[in-house]
C-alpha cells in the first residue's frame, strides 16, 4: 500500500492493479476556438496550461501499463441523443449540431470533438463517449471499471466543475475512491475550479480527495 500525500488526508494506494487515470473531455471542442466552449462565450486559452501536466501524468501510467480511460463529450449526428433542454441552452450564435469552424458543435466524429493532438489517447487506450456532464450516465463506464477490478480513480480534464466534478460524484456514489488531481484540471472560471477543489474535500472528503500531480508521481514511484 502507498500514501499519496492529499487532502484533507492521505490517499491510500491499494496497489497497482487498482487504480485508473480518468481525463474527462480534453476535446478541441473545449479547448480551441471554434468549439462548444467558445460557442458558450468562455475564453477557451486558459484550459491549455494543463497539458504539459496532463502529458505527465498520461506518460507515468503508459510506462507503468496502468489503465487510462478518456471521455469525450459528443452526441450523435442526428442529435437522438441530446435532450431540447441541453440543446436549446446557452443562446449562443452556434448551438449543438451546428457547423462551426471545427465542424458540427458537439457532434461525435467532427473534427472539433476530438481529444487534441497532444493528448490522443493511445490504441489500447479506452474512451467512453458520453452525452451527458457525467461519464457514467448511458455509458458502460461502471461495468469496464468493475471487470477489471478497479477500486481507485484518479481524475484529471476539463472541465472542473461540470464534467470533472459530476463524474467523481458518481463514481464517488458507486464506491470508487476519487482524486481529483488540482494542476491537471482546468476551468473557464478560476473560482469555480477553486470552490470546487474545496467542495471537494470538505466535510473530510465527501466526494473525495485533492492533490498534485507531482505527489501522484511520487506516489506512482512508489508502487514501482
Ligand atoms: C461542459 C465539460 N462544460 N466537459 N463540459 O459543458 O465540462
Amino acid at each position: 500500500m502507498v500514501l499519496i500525500s492529499a487532502q484533507p488526508y492521505d490517499y491510500e494506494l491499494p496497489d497497482a492493479t487498482k487504480v485508473a487515470l480518468v481525463v474527462i473531455d480534453m476535446q478541441r471542442d473545449f479547448l480551441e476556438p471554434g468549439g462548444f466552449g467558445e460557442a458558450l462565450g468562455n475564453d477557451v486559452t486558459r484550459l491549455q496550461a494543463i497539458v504539459p501536466t496532463l502529458k505527465r501524468l498520461l506518460d507515468a501510467f503508459r510506462d507503468r501499463h496502468l489503465p487510462i480511460i478518456h471521455t469525450l463529450e459528443g452526441h450523435k449526428s442526428d442529435l437522438s441523443d441530446c435532450p431540447p433542454s441541453k440543446l436549446n441552452r446557452g443562446k449562443g450564435n452556434l448551438k449543438i449540431g451546428d457547423v462551426g469552424p471545427l465542424g458540427r458543435i458537439l457532434v461525435l466524429g467532427e473534427p472539433g470533438n476530438a481529444i487534441i493532438p497532444a493528448l490522443a489517447p493511445l490504441p489500447d487506450e479506452i474512451i467512453i463517449t458520453k452525452p451527458g456532464k457525467g461519464a457514467f450516465y448511458h455509458t458502460n463506464l461502471e461495468s469496464i471499471l468493475r471487470d477489471k477490478g478497479i477500486t481507485h480513480l484518479m481524475f484529471a480534464g476539463v472541465t472542473t466543475e461540470v464534467c470533472v466534478q459530476t463524474t467523481m460524484r458518481e463514481a464517488n456514489d458507486r464506491g470508487f475512491e476519487c482524486l481529483l488531481v488540482e494542476d491537471a484540471t482546468e476551468s473557464y472560471f478560476p473560482e469555480f475550479k477553486q470552490a470546487t477543489i474545496e467542495m471537494i474535500r470538505a466535510q473530510g472528503g465527501i466526494v473525495g480527495w485533492t492533490t498534485t500531480a507531482e505527489n501522484v508521481l511520487q506516489g506512482l514511484e512508489k508502487i514501482g
